[in-house]
């Protein structure tokens, strides 16, 4: 079975997300997710520049040589448009080995380990009383576990708080979080790290007071720590009992992770922006994190994660894996066929897709009662409407950064 089309398609229906369909000369289909958030063309041009030249007529049931081939032939390894590249490649494949076998994915990884894919959604609010609303409206569309970000008295635009909920004519409609402005260039947002410190633990005693011990409440730092502000707000957040504190520091020096871990058993999670298992080998080695968070589409796909994840589980360490909004169907598919074959399954993050979206990639996953599921349909799942994708041209978009209140540049 050899590959004999390979195209690379840009739409932006809710957003911008790259594509990669290979067609075999069976006339399998594959798809492959290479969405890169604000830098979306660089992995189209790297797939259609210097991959698809190398795809045509290569053997599509040879996953491993290809991914090995990818990786080791371009010289220059790792790094997130490399590995969105070879991903998106490598899901592709696994797709048409699944359909060629007639089973969904997840039977060629081993078969299900469970029988639902417990998800977590994002709660946000700037203020206590919407933030609450946000948890109530998640609680009733089924989920079963919240993340929690809100905003920071003193500080006007911040990373994970829906800013249309407050707009007029919004309340009670869904909304999500989707930091990627379409408008021109990047949002400057502002920080201050003492100030989030101060508010964030007050936040947590609220919503504990209110939605009582059981709920699974998990938060996102994004980054913004130094690994000793890091170990202070795991420490304040213990008696709120959180499922895990994710990205407490930038983690490039995964050393730094040893620090806050020496000072708190509030579990960590690390590494959506993580390519590759060479970001994860001091982390999990000294056990340093207790989740994984690399998606699909950014790790090199489903044999290079299933690696990473089979190592974790060496040392106890879980699955979490990456599903904002900006991993597109394809890429939240892939997710879920390894989620339900792996042992050591985590939680999954799900944000749902528009309705654009929706149309564009036909999906056979489902979310029902807090669980997601990646159905039975041979392959992954999601078939592309290319007439749709057709009506989206991409656009322009750039993630936030953010400014001190001196002006300097901090992590986002
Ligand atoms: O900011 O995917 O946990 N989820 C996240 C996301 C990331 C975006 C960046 O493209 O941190 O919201
Ligand atoms: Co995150």
């Amino acid at each position: 079975m050899k590959i004999e089309r390979a195209e690379v398609i840009v739409t932006s229906p809710d957003r911008n997300f790259v594509t990669l369909k290979l067609t075999t000369d069976d006339g399998l289909t594959g798809l492959g997710d290479a969405t890169l958030n604000g830098r979306e063309l660089s992995v189209a041009s790297y797939l259609s520049d210097h991959v698809v030249p190398l795809l045509i007529n290569r053997d599509a049931h040879r996953i491993e040589d290809t991914w090995q081939f990818l990786y080791r032939s371009a010289y220059w390894r790792r790094g997130p448009v490399t590995m969105a590249a070879i991903a998106a490649v490598d899901v592709a494949l696994w797709d048409i080995k699944a359909k060629a076998a007639g089973l969904p994915l997840y039977q060629l990884l081993g078969g299900a380990s469970r029988n639902g894919i417990l998800a977590y959604g994002h709660a946000s609010g700037p203020t206590t009383e919407a933030l609450f609303d946000s948890i109530r409206s998640h609680q009733e569309q089924g989920y079963r576990a919240i993340r929690v970000q809100t905003g920071v008295p003193g500080l006007k635009a911040i990373y994970g708080v829906a800013a249309n909920q407050t707009a007029a004519g919004n309340k009670g409609k869904r909304y999500d979080y989707e930091p990627a402005q379409r408008s021109g260039l990047p949002t400057e947002e502002d920080w201050d790290t003492r100030a989030y410190l101060r508010h964030l633990p007050t936040v947590f005693e609220a919503v504990r007071n209110e939605f009582g011990p059981e709920l699974p409440l998990l938060h996102d730092g994004h980054h913004r720590m130094t690994p000793i502000q890091a170990a202070k707000l795991g420490k304040a957040l213990e008696p709120y009992d959180l499922f895990w504190l994710e990205d407490c520091t930038p983690a490039e020096n995964q050393e730094a992770l040893r620090l806050v871990r020496q000072h708190t058993t509030t579990p960590l999670a690390i590494g959506e922006i993580f390519n590759t298992v060479w970001d994860y080998q001091t982390l999990i080695r000294e056990q340093l994190i207790d989740y994984v968070r690399s998606a699909v589409t950014h790790t090199g796909g489903i044999t290079q994660l299933k690696k990473i994840l089979e190592f974790a589980a060496q040392y106890q360490i879980k699955s979490g894996i990456h599903g904002p909004t900006d991993i597109s169907p394809v890429g939240m598919a892939a997710a879920l066929h390894l989620d339900l074959a792996i042992h050591n399954f985590g939680i999954q993050e799900y944000m749902k897709h528009g309705e654009k979206t929706n149309a564009t990639f036909k999906q056979s996953f489902t979310f029902d009662d807090g669980y997601l599921h990646p159905g039975e349909q041979p392959g992954i799942g999601v078939e592309l409407d290319v007439d749709e994708a057709g009506k989206y041209p991409y656009q322009m978009a750039y993630l936030p950064f953010n400014r001190l209140a001196d002006g300097t540049v901090h992590d986002w």
